[in-house]
């Protein structure tokens, strides 16, 4: 275990007002791209490194110095004074891309390339004395490396949350080398393991960050309804000033001004009755509010919607009110012909277009792992419902504690990004994991940390159910040990796709549940290409196929009675390497409402006609 990971996890035991902070960890700095600072997006140069020569000489002993690609030195200078050294890579003078991007549109050899790269970037810092320097990474797949000018920084595990640097001590005047090495290779103990269903995207794939913050300042927010009448804030400082520094909270819409002292930790929690003003978020009526923290010599800032969000019985609860969830599940893959994970703004908008003016729904299934922050934000400001999940996914090594600890710390580096956005409703632990009592111990452990980060949304997870014959009916038992512990019990069905049961028997199916909780259908969904038809054989992957596949499927859901919404796989179709048959595949998964390039296939419209006569009921 790294010790930024001990680090992290030590947090879970430092719990102030039933809430853990990230006291003890590494400071987060919330709502990281709202800093002053510096972009190191654009220009980068990078190397492959397919035998880790940057990592151990070829003897297992310390890196050979022509290989050490993370040194800072002007290669082709230093050959010129030193003309006997021998280098065998040279950055400054290796091919040049632009980032954030996953590597796979690098160069055409890059495509199906796993493994280390090197990546490096020359830039010039503007330092404020007194003030303190981070270099931040949004999301780099699935292992990092960082170095500052030679020095290692760290390391990173997973590839789809945030981490930083503390570099105060490290950036110099005029030019600085950021050398980040990215493996994209997992083993049985990652999370997510191998073998998963989608393109793994290697890289950088998130934004870089130079954060400058004065000496002391504001690391974490977490502005909610804990209930129907209570607002709540919580603040941490960091720095060593911290202890007993003013901490003002205001949201000027509102009139909400309060203010207090951090305790010895640097903590401070208040709350406030709810204000008459205040227009609760929902996806019809998605109001934000601009929130104002200052303490000291800072301020951070955010846009903020408050709602609550609970269950009642199999209910689920917006704002105390009963919602259906007409959703759909997504990857973070943009539209077009060739993705490489680069998810602007506008690739963001077109999907959630797709989903809430096409589709008529309200709630997205960010899969299977932490989408980019700006997703999040853009369902915010655009109204949907969020669930938001980490790689716990198939085969994952349940008795392995540093696989556990892994888990743990992608969770918490998740719920700690973004908990303040009021469209994420559930926090789910995982997708289609076999049972077994390791596997039950640790999905619960993972529950019972999301409710010690974030009390205040539901926990979930996507669960697998077998359809068996019970006295002549086809019946789907909801039966999984690890119901116990979720709020919200959400089911992956594919009868009429994978199985035995034939589609013309799927609108039949009864389910069965022992708990008095809320079921979602997380997954549901059939392959098809876009523009095969064969409406006489009905083959699979034709749209009549998928089509049908839908209307059978949805008159079932309409018969059970404690289904509290859907997500269906999936809006687009999304690159898959397990998905090979050469005339319907070719690499991609075509369980889409649309194509790659987001083409509407026919289901598109059986969804969105049944979601429009869901939304009136
Ligand atoms: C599932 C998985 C999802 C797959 C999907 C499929 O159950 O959760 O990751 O992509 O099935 O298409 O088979």
């Amino acid at each position: 275990m790294t010790s930024a990971r001990k680090r992290i996890l030590a947090a879970f035991s430092v719990v102030i007002g039933a809430v853990a902070q990230a006291a003890a960890a590494d400071p987060l700095i919330v709502n990281a791209d709202s800093r002053d600072g510096q972009s190191l997006d654009g220009e980068w140069t990078y190397s492959v490194d397919p035998y880790r020569d940057g990592l151990a000489g070829f003897h297992g002993g310390p890196v050979g110095q022509g290989y050490a690609r993370f040194d800072p030195r002007d290669v082709d200078a230093y050959t010129r004074e030193n003309p006997s050294a021998l280098f065998e890579y040279d950055m400054r003078k290796a091919d040049k891309v632009d980032l954030p991007s996953s590597w796979i549109n690098h160069a055409p050899e890059m495509r199906h390339y796993q493994g280390l790269v090197w990546y490096q970037k020359i830039f010039t810092p503007t330092i404020k004395k007194g003030e303190r320097s981070f270099v931040r990474l949004g999301a780099a797949n699935y292992r990092s490396y960082v170095y500052l000018n030679g020095t290692k920084l760290g390391e990173h595990e997973g590839g789809f949350t945030p981490f930083l640097f503390e570099v105060t001590d490290h950036l110099k005047p005029g030019e600085n080398v950021l050398s980040v090495g990215v493996d994209s290779v997992r083993d049985e103990t990652s999370v997510p393991p191998p073998v998963t269903d989608w393109e793994t995207y290697g890289g950088i794939t998130r934004s870089v960050k130079l954060i400058q913050l004065p000496e002391t300042f504001v690391d974490d927010v977490f502005a909610r309804l804990t209930d129907a009448d209570t607002m709540a804030f919580d603040v941490q400082l960091d720095g060593p000033k911290a202890a007993g520094q003013k901490i003002q909270v205001s949201i000027p819409a509102l009139n909400v001004s309060l203010s207090g002292k951090a305790d010895a930790e640097g903590h401070w929690s208040t709350t406030t009755n709810v204000p008459a003003a205040l227009e609760k978020w929902s996806p019809d009526n998605p109001s934000l509010y601009d929130i104002k923290v200052q303490s000291g010599k800072d301020s951070v800032e955010d846009r903020v919607g408050f709602r609550t969000i609970a269950v009642d019985g199999t209910d689920i609860l917006l704002n105390g009110e009963k919602i259906f969830l007409r959703g759909i599940s997504m990857h973070e893959e943009e539209m077009g012909p060739d993705p490489s994970r680069i998810m602007t703004e506008e690739a963001v908008r077109a999907l959630f277009t797709e989903i809430k003016d096409g589709l008529n729904g309200n709630f997205v299934r960010l899969a299977h792992y932490p989408h980019a922050e700006l997703t999040t934000r853009l369902a915010d400001e655009m109204g949907l419902l969020v669930w938001s999940e980490i790689p716990v996914y198939w085969r994952i090594d349940w008795t392995n504690e540093e696989t556990l600890d892994a888990a743990l710390a992608m969770q918490q580096e998740n719920i700690l990004r973004d908990r303040n956005r009021a469209s994420i409703v559930l926090w789910s632990i995982g997708n289609e994991t076999p049972l077994s009592d390791a596997r039950n111990r640790f999905m619960m452990t993972l529950a019972d940390a999301v409710r010690a980060l974030d009390p205040t949304r539901l926990v979930t997870a996507a669960l697998l159910t077998e359809t068996k014959s019970e006295d002549g009916v086809l019946t789907a038992h909801v039966d999984d040990p690890l119901s116990d512990s979720l709020d919200v019990l959400s089911v992956n069905t594919y009868n009429g796709w994978y199985g035995s049961v034939p589609l013309a028997d799927v609108s039949e199916v009864r389910w069965r549940s022992d708990h008095d909780k809320p079921m979602i259908f997380s997954e549901l969904g059939a392959g098809a290409q876009k523009g095969f038809a064969d409406p006489d054989l009905m083959r699979k992957f034709s749209e009549d196929y998928q089509a049908e596949y839908y209307r059978e499927t949805l008159e079932m859901a309409d018969h059970v009675p404690f289904l509290a919404g859907l997500s269906p796989w999936i809006l687009k179709d999304f690159r898959s390497p397990r998905r090979q048959h050469p005339v319907y595949q070719n690499g991609w998964n075509r369980k889409g409402l649309i194509s790659e390039t987001g083409e509407r296939k026919e289901a598109f419209d059986v969804l969105s006609d049944y979601y429009a006569g869901r939304a009136e009921r």
